[in-house]
């Protein structure tokens, strides 16, 4: 009976994993074996979103981040902590950037603290075969001596939705259309659980790129399509929307519209790659679905390498 007196924070609901969020919002990662945990809850929770999420406002909606952990701890004290401020991410949370571990670890984890308050898309990084090339598998190695973690991560990315529906109209997915898909309903019925695919539907979807010319474009990146403003707006008329929101693609500005504002790319990582000089932005969404883009910079701190920042030439 006396055992309860001994009860310390560590031991109620959320506790634990209010400190461990704490810890990891400095920057530091959990064992392998709270990622394991952690994991393991996060999956209960994401197999049961729909391939299209629908989602509230208001919610502010956010591109690549690409492993770049300060920046994203810039985001949250310009954006607003979660769960003040709802989320809604759109995938490529790794690679790249030196804190993929730090980064994809703090997002599942609110994920896990605060279900209904950020969504966490699937974007063509959170694949096994991508980020065997582009840092991840590397990092976890380099963190934690095994690729148990890197197993564990991209195990579970096969769970998280592929695209997101804010308020009926904001349709929000990491890369862009598939000429396999005409309707949300075509999404919603195909089975995600499984490594990213080479092609089909579930690969555009995660792979697309939004293009000048009209129509179906083969796309230079090897994998989805370009598509142009006749697609998006059959694809709007079709799904009675008022917006795709995508990322995939580094804009300078954090933020790009094409298609006669029927698309904007969003990007969340300032100086992508600590070297390519551009911004990033957030897009909000308030409760009245207005929308406002902030603009924001990297992180005093950003985990760069201790080289001179500049911009190469082929940006400018
Ligand atoms: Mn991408």
């Amino acid at each position: 009976m006396a055992m309860a007196m001994n009860a310390v924070p560590s031991n109620t609901a959320h506790g634990n994993l209010d400190e461990r969020i704490a810890l990891l919002m400095q920057c530091k990662p959990l064992s392998e074996y709270e990622v394991k945990g952690l994991c393991e809850k996060a999956k209960e929770i994401l197999m049961k979103e729909s391939n299209v999420q629908p989602v509230k406002s208001p919610v502010t909606i956010c591109g690549d981040i690409h492993g770049q952990f300060h920046d994203l701890a810039e985001l949250f004290r310009i954006g607003g902590k979660c769960p003040d401020t709802n989320y809604l991410f759109m995938g490529d949370y790794v690679d790249r950037g030196y804190y993929s571990v730090e980064t994809v670890t703090l997002l599942v984890a609110l994920k896990v603290r605060y279900p209904q308050r950020i969504t966490i898309l699937r974007g063509n990084h959170e694949s096994r075969q991508i980020t065997q090339v582009y840092g991840f598998y590397d990092e976890c190695l380099r963190k934690y001596s095994t690729a148990n973690v890197w197993k564990i991560f991209t195990d579970l990315f096969d769970y998280f939705p592929l695209t997101a529906l804010v308020e009926s109209e904001i349709f929000c997915l990491h890369g862009g259309l598939s000429p396999s898909i005409e309707t949300l309903d075509n999404i919603r019925n195909f089975d995600r659980v499984q490594e990213v695919p080479h092609d089909g539907a579930m690969c555009d979807l995660l792979w697309s790129d939004p293009d000048d010319r009209c129509g179906w474009g083969i796309s230079p990146r090897g994998a989805g399509y370009t598509f142009g403003k006749d697609i998006s707006e059959q694809f709007h008329h079709t799904n009675n929307l008022k917006l795709i929101a995508r990322a995939h693609q580094l804009v300078m500005e954090g933020f790009n519209w094409s298609h006669d504002q029927k698309v904007v790319t969003i990007f969340s990582a300032p100086n992508y790659c600590y070297r390519c000089g551009n911004m990033a932005s957030i897009l909000e969404v308030d409760d009245s679905r207005d929308r406002t883009f902030i603009q924001f910079e990297p992180a005093p701190r950003g985990g760069e390498p201790d080289v001179t920042r500049r911009t190469p030439d082929y940006f400018l």
